[in-house]
């Protein structure tokens, strides 16, 4: 019977940390290898098992626990970062604070409501 006990004791802490990993993909704006780094270091946020930003297609590639992290916390933490996504664009600032080798040609502003901003 105290062996019984024991055993679950030991075994229901493992049933409470069965993930449950959701994969996902979207487009993050960078340039080279460094930007891979940077981007995936960014969405390594806790709750993601894995991150992998390709150059080539500039696609990242998310496994994560969506009962730890949200998609939007991954996105915003990645525009922190620097890097534009297709949902939240990175700061102006943070973008030219970049290496040369990393301005890469920014995503197209077009969710910024059509207001013309022509004075500088
Ligand atoms: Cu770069």
């Amino acid at each position: 019977m105290k062996t019984l006990l024991l055993t679950m004791l030991l075994f229901l802490p493992g049933l409470a940390m069965a993930q449950n990993t959701t994969e996902s993909e979207f487009k993050v704006y960078g340039a080279c290898g460094m930007c891979k780094e940077r981007i995936e270091n960014a969405a390594a946020l806790d709750g993601v098992t894995s991150a992998n930003w390709s150059q080539e297609t500039r696609m990242l590639t998310l496994s994560y626990d969506a009962n730890q992290v949200d998609l939007d916390e991954v996105h915003e933490s990645i525009a922190e970062a620097g890097h534009d996504t297709e949902k939240v664009r990175a700061d102006d600032d943070v973008y030219e604070n970049l290496p040369a080798c990393c301005h890469y040609d920014r995503k197209a502003e077009e969710d910024n409501g059509g207001g013309s901003r022509s004075s500088n």
